[in-house]
């Protein structure tokens, strides 16, 4: 029974009002899923959608949101990969054309032709959303639809950029903006990978749950006199390895300066108008790569959530009502939420 109206928080224009309201529901394609969203996670990029931080404009009006669990409630003709009933996940990337030279060699985020949920098309914050059935993300049965949602882009996106980074068991991985959504999950799929972590964020409560978490070293950015010089005694040398998180351009300047030798530079938060200064001469002497890091495809993706499934990572989430959206944002602007909040689509 699948209702012609539902709950949603829609804008009409960058940075303009967030409205908790009633909408319709709209239809699945042939190629199209329709997912009755329970849970949906805040991601920091709903809120650069919002305040139209980054040079790629979004779809307007817009339902934002790209972390959404839920159950699949109807599906068009050419749906072959999901039955109703079946758990399914919202992610970042809706959709991707799966013929041109980036969907072949597997970089489906890389696809010019991208379809990107809560950005290019409405997204999980609202009660019935619309994903592509290819890429939609299955969710195994009698998962914790709640706990599930930040790995449907957080998880994936750590996760990934780990990877990326080529750090190998027993090596050292930094984490800028550590105590945040990706951070936190970050710490985790790094402890069931073998590494050691460093975490580098602010405040109390950020240190405490790192911890918590399995990272070894806080190193609070905001009191620490010298992070690069406390880094690399920390590590003995700097991180093999630092994934960037953080949402401030600085970090990522001082990750070129103390990570290791050899080591990889990972670029995953997305500061607006902000650019990665590496000085030239100790970039080349100490031969370090510099790379960015986009979510994952369909293959990390399975592999992200089957960790969760598995039990190995835990969802640091705090759950709200969808119609509180503009407070968990001020929260996120300050830099106050330690972990992930996630909103409940039926308040
Ligand atoms: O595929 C991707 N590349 C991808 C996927 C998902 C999200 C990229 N992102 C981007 C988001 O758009 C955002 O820019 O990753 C960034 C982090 O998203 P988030 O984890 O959802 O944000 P958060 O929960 O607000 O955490 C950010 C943390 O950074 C810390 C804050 O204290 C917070 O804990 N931080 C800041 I702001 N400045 C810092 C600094 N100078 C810092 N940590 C260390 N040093
Ligand atoms: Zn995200």
């Amino acid at each position: 029974n699948i209702p012609s109206t539902q709950k949603a928080v829609v804008f009409e224009k960058s940075g303009g009002p967030l409205v908790y309201k009633d909408i319709p529901v709209a239809t699945p394609g042939p190629e199209e899923i329709l997912i009755n969203v329970k849970y949906s996670g805040v991601c920091h990029t709903d809120l650069h959608a919002w305040k139209g931080d980054w040079p790629l404009d979004t779809k307007l009006p817009l339902v934002g949101g790209h972390e959404g669990a839920g159950v699949v409630v109807a599906k068009g003709d050419q749906v072959t990969n999901f039955e109703l009933g079946d758990l399914a996940g919202i992610k970042w990337l809706n959709g991707s054309c799966l013929s041109c030279e980036m969907c072949n060699l597997g970089f489906e985020p890389n696809c010019p032709h991208a379809l990107l949920s809560g950005y290019t098309v409405d997204g999980s914050f609202q009660q019935y959303a619309i994903a592509k059935a290819i890429h939609a993300a299955p969710i195994p049965k009698g998962t914790d639809l709640a706990k599930v949602a930040p790995i449907l882009c957080a998880g994936i996106t750590v996760y990934n950029a780990i990877k990326e980074s080529g750090v190998k068991p027993g090596q050292w991985l930094a984490i800028t903006g550590a105590g945040g959504g990706l951070g936190t999950l970050c710490i985790q799929y790094a402890k069931i990978m073998g590494l050691r972590v460093v975490s580098v964020d602010t405040g109390d409560a950020k240190a405490k749950l790192t911890s918590q978490l399995g990272s070894e070293v806080f190193i609070d950015f905001a009191t620490t006199p010298d992070i690069v010089s406390e880094v690399i005694k920390v590590t003995d040398g700097g991180p093999h390895a630092v994934i960037n998180v953080a949402v401030a351009e600085k970090p990522f300047e001082l990750s070129c300066r103390y990570v290791r030798p050899r080591g990889t530079v990972v670029a995953v938060g997305l500061p607006a108008n902000a650019y990665i200064r590496s000085e030239i001469f100790s970039t080349v002497i100490k031969s370090i790569t510099i790379k960015g890091s986009y979510v994952g495809n369909r293959a990390t993706t399975t592999e992200a959530l089957d960790f969760f499934a598995r039990g190995l990572v835990e969802s640091p989430i705090k759950i709200v009502g969808l119609s509180e959206l503009p407070k968990v944002y001020e929260l996120m602007e300050k830099g106050e939420i330690a972990g992930r909040y996630v909103l409940d689509t039926s308040k």
